[in-house]
């Protein structure tokens, strides 16, 4: 079975997403989403510039062999842009191959673990009566867990707090956040970390006092912290019992979180813009987290996810598989089917797509109760309109930035 064609596919139905669609001699078809927020095009370049010629005749069951070649024969190793393009073409590999197999992929990795897939959404209010409304929204969506994200005094716009805006193919209130702009220039937004760590723990003293002790509640720092800062928070947190706090401190420097650890038993979970096992290498070795984070869209696909979670697991760290929009449903059905296979799974990540988004990618997945499920079609059981994709040019926007007051530029 070879590879006889691979095309990208940039599209915007709500936002940008790349895809790759590789088809093989026999003409079966695989998808992999390649999307990296606000960076889009330099993917969909590496990918038809470098990858796609290397593809072709390439024998489409061999997706370790495929996947060393593009990591090792590039010689130049990890970073985003790489991995999200060898992720694409992992997952189109094992699309392909489940649907040879005529199973669904969960099939492949080893069968179900377990019956559905705990899912979180994002709730968030500039106010706390408006958290209450977006979190009593989820509710009615099903939801069993929830990202809480608020309003700080003193600030304007910060991360993780939607408007409840009603954008153009998103018609109605919308609670969840989406944090790209189409927009020649990415917007800045204000930071000030003391007015922050002052008031998340009367938020979380609120949102408990409402809905009560069992509801799992999940916090997004969003790199913001110093260790030592991180470490206060995660303490501040404790009486509350989160589920996770998220990326408290950048973890480039994985040492960091040893600081944070010896603070507080809050659990923590970081990886969502790591790319390979080795950004993990510290912190699982050294239990340092609890959750990991990675999309398999950003981290090398399913075969390098995968092994970071097997890793993981000698460690009792589980997953926590990034799922914001900018995974596009390709992404988030390869995620589904790693998250019903393995065993060390912990929560998924997931925030609906908008109308167009769902028109142009035609999925089999389901969301009921508060638990995901991939479905039962050979393959992972997402399928690309081409037609839907075409009406939909790529459209330039970026992730938003950060200044102090000072005008210093911080983490966002
Ligand atoms: C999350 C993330 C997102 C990212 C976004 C960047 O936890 O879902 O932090 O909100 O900011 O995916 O592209
Ligand atoms: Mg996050």
């Amino acid at each position: 079975m070879k590879i006889e064609r691979a095309e990208v596919i940039v599209t915007s139905p709500d936002r940008n997403f790349v895809t790759l669609k590789l088809t093989t001699d026999d003409g079966l078809t695989g998808l992999g989403d390649a999307t990296l927020n606000g960076r889009e095009l330099s993917v969909a370049s590496y990918l038809s510039d470098h990858v796609v010629p290397l593809l072709i005749n390439r024998d489409a069951h061999r997706i370790e062999d495929t996947w060393q070649f593009l990591y090792r024969s590039a010689y130049w190793r990890r970073g985003p842009v790489t991995m999200a393009a060898i992720a694409a073409v992992d997952v189109a590999l094992w699309d392909i191959k489940a649907k040879a197999a005529g199973m669904p992929l969960y099939q492949l990795l080893g069968g179900a673990s377990r019956n559905g897939i705990l899912a979180y959404g994002h709730a968030s209010g500039a106010t706390t009566e408006g958290l209450f409304d977006s979190i009593r929204s989820h509710q009615e969506q099903g939801y069993r867990a929830i990202r809480v994200q608020t309003g700080v005094p003193g600030l304007n716009a910060i991360y993780g707090v939607a408007a409840n805006r009603t954008t153009e193919g998103n018609k109605g209130k919308r609670y969840d956040y989406e944090p790209a702009q189409r927009a020649a220039l990415p917007a800045e937004e204000d930071w000030d970390t003391r007015s922050y760590l002052r008031h998340l723990p009367t938020v979380f003293e609120a949102v408990r006092g409402e809905f009560g002790p069992e509801l799992p509640l999940l916090h997004d720092g969003h790199h913001r912290m110093t260790p030592i800062q991180a470490a206060k928070l995660g303490k501040a947190l404790e009486p509350y019992d989160l589920f996770w706090l998220e990326d408290c401190t950048p973890a480039e420097n994985q040492e960091a979180l040893r600081l944070v650890r010896q603070h507080t038993t809050t659990p923590l979970a970081i990886g969502e813009i790591f790319n390979t096992v080795w950004d993990y290498q510290t912190l699982i070795r050294e239990q340092l987290i609890d959750y990991v984070r990675s999309a398999v869209t950003h981290t090398g696909g399913i075969t390098q996810l995968k092994k970071i979670l097997e890793f993981a697991a000698q460690y009792q760290i589980k997953s926590g598989i990034h799922g914001p929009t900018d995974i596009s449903p390709v992404g988030m059905a390869a995620a589904l089917h790693l998250d019903l296979a393995i065993h060390n799974f912990g929560i998924q990540e997931y925030m609906k797509h908008g109308e167009k988004t769902n028109a142009t990618f035609q999925q089999t997945f389901t969301f009921d109760d508060g638990y995901l499920h991939p479905g039962d079609q050979p393959g992972i059981g997402v399928e690309l309109d081409l037609d839907e994709a075409g009406k939909y040019p790529y459209q330039t926007a970026y992730l938003p930035f950060n200044r102090l007051a000072d005008g210093t530029v911080h983490d966002w």
